[in-house]
């Protein structure tokens, strides 16, 4: 394959390989890493819901002394005080009790007869307060329950220490806080002012429907990573071995779809083979007499290709027939239209190979190529090379018979460098013989070469067929091929191989 860059297209390979085992393991983290915020934050929810219910049914409990002792407000404490310890000893979570009047707790089952007005008056929904300690037991928080009627108030406490239990029991690997209002309480029973901050991971916040507090459980920064690392090593296993199995496939099928034929497949199918027109002049007056069709391959990455590249392996894959006729096309609806502008039949040279000479469809292209142009206006010329020889038989025999009928010469490509007879010549009804450009080049230079080249231009007067010399590059040569009276000349010295457009607004220059 002609490509010059091989370096780069390894690397392009290498990271289509690379992408494509990555692909299944990038994607499949994303998802387990979806999938593991899933699962914390159900796991959060479900902490919360627990935590919930085990504060809910511990202040049923609490608030249950509050209301049995209400309707003892008012009441000396002398004659109430022992109820007042019967519900602390009574109730588990019940630290203390205390009766209120006006505000001030006149009554409370630690001191008996007792006078504080209380400091605390801003209860959530009149009923909840937590702080951080009373006189007694200063760092431990509290939860306060109150009832009121009228003047008359029971209120029953709850000890932090039994909610910051519940904290971290319920919430184990999860961080789980309690919110009475505007304050709230950590698991490592520390009372706080404020609302609490979201967790960073699945935050879930839940409200009591019996009382005014809430819970928020989450996880700290990072949970996620850590989730994943503790709980999915065989899927990543899986993963891992996904990605690997992927980049290999995807290895092979890059290998597969870059094999020669299926590049010039492609290229065939991108018009990617274009022609390029040389001219050919008249031996005498240097005047245009016509072209030869040369094909370029334009390459996308590795850019203008050179047919001794490619064409060997065109050949040799049978793919060089459609490609001649795509080339026949483009060349056709180039010229085409502007032959009816032509004045002598304008000769158009196209190689063709042995290939295109196993059966009728060139006969059909040449018939095709023809009727692009004015008629009588062109000679299509094909130019089959001498360094292989096309084996005559019965269906080549036809096939050119076909092709003289339709008016299309004959041209012996690269003449002199193969073996063809007499009778091969006659055989395929040839037209012109080409004289290959060692012979032309080796004018004036050597004499063994100059005598070949003259007894070919007198076997081609003998044989009354026309000559066209390749490869002029000199003024001496041209002089030289003039004066022997060689009918053609083709060469840099006339013009290089261009582009189609180039080379049609070169016509229409002169
Ligand atoms: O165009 P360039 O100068 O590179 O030509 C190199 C060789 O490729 C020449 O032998 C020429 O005959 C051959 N070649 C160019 N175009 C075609 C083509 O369309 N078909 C075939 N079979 N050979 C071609
Ligand atoms: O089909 P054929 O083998 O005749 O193709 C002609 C080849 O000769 C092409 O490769 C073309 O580019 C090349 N060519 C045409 N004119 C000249 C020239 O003057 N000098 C040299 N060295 N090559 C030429
Ligand atoms: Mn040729």
């Amino acid at each position: 394959m002609p490509l010059t860059d091989k370096s780069r297209k390894r690397s392009i390979r290498t990271a289509v390989t690379l992408a494509s085992a990555l692909l299944p393991v990038l994607l499949g983290s994303v998802i387990l890493y979806l999938q593991a915020e899933r699962t914390l934050q159900q796991s959060a929810r479900l902490t919360a819901e627990e935590a919930l219910k085990q504060f809910d049914l511990m202040l049923d409990n609490t608030s249950q002394a509050a209301r049995e002792l209400l309707p003892l407000a008012g009441k000396s404490c002398t004659d109430v005080e022992l109820a007042l310890r019967e519900q602390v000893t009574r109730r588990p979570f019940v630290r203390s009790t205390n009766l209120l009047w006006d505000n001030a707790i006149y009554c409370s089952s630690l001191f008996g007869n007792y006078h504080e007005k209380l400091t605390h008056t801003d209860f959530v929904d009149n009923r909840l307060l937590l702080i951080k300690g009373n006189p007694i037991t200063p760092d431990t928080a509290l939860l306060i329950y109150r009832l009121n009627v009228g003047e008359g108030g029971a209120m029953s406490t709850l000890d932090g220490y039994h909610l910051s239990n519940v904290l971290r029991m319920i919430g184990h690997h999860t961080l789980l806080i309690l919110q009475v209002g505007p304050n709230w309480l950590s698991a490592d029973g520390q009372f706080h002012e404020g609302a609490a901050q979201d967790f960073p991971v699945a935050n879930s916040r839940l409200e009591s429907s019996h009382y005014p507090f809430g819970v928020k459980a989450g996880f700290p920064a990072g949970e996620t990573w850590r989730y994943m690392s503790s709980e999915y090593p065989p899927l990543f296993s899986l993963l891992i071995f996904f990605g690997a199995a992927s980049g290999v496939i995807g290895h092979f099928l890059q290998k597969r779809t870059s094999s020669p034929t299926h590049e010039m497949k492609r290229a065939l199918e991108a018009m990617e083979f274009v022609p390029y027109f040389q001219a050919v002049v008249h031996g005498d007056s240097k005047k245009l007499s016509g072209v030869e069709v040369l094909m370029r391959w334009n390459h996308p990455k590795e850019g203008l290709v050179r047919p001794d590249l490619f064409i060997p392996f065109a050949e040799h894959t049978g793919l060089i027939v459609p490609m001649t006729r795509s080339l026949m096309q483009q060349t056709a609806a180039l010229l085409g239209p502007l032959s009816s502008s032509f004045q002598a039949p304008f000769h158009i040279g196209i190689n063709i190979t042995a290939n295109h000479c196993q059966n009728f469809d060139l006969v059909q292209d040449c018939r095709a190529f023809l009727e692009a142009f004015a008629p009588g206006s062109i000679y299509l010329v094909l130019e089959l090379t001498e360094r292989e020889l096309i084996e005559p038989t019965a269906l080549t025999h036809q096939l050119f018979e076909q092709l003289h009928d339709l008016g299309v010469k004959i041209a012996i490509d690269d003449f002199g460098t193969g073996h063809s007879s007499l009778g091969y010549l006659r055989q395929f009804n040839v037209d012109f013989l080409k004289i290959d450009q060692s012979f032309v080049a080796m004018i004036g230079i050597d004499t063994l070469s100059s005598h070949i080249l003259e007894s070919i231009i007198e076997l081609a007067a003998k044989l009354e067929l026309a000559l066209v010399a390749e490869g002029v590059e000199t003024q001496a040569q041209s002089d030289y091929l003039s004066e022997h009276n060689v009918n053609f000349l083709q060469g840099y010295l006339y013009g290089r191989p261009i582009p189609g457009t180039e080379f049609i607004n070169a016509l229409s220059d002169h």
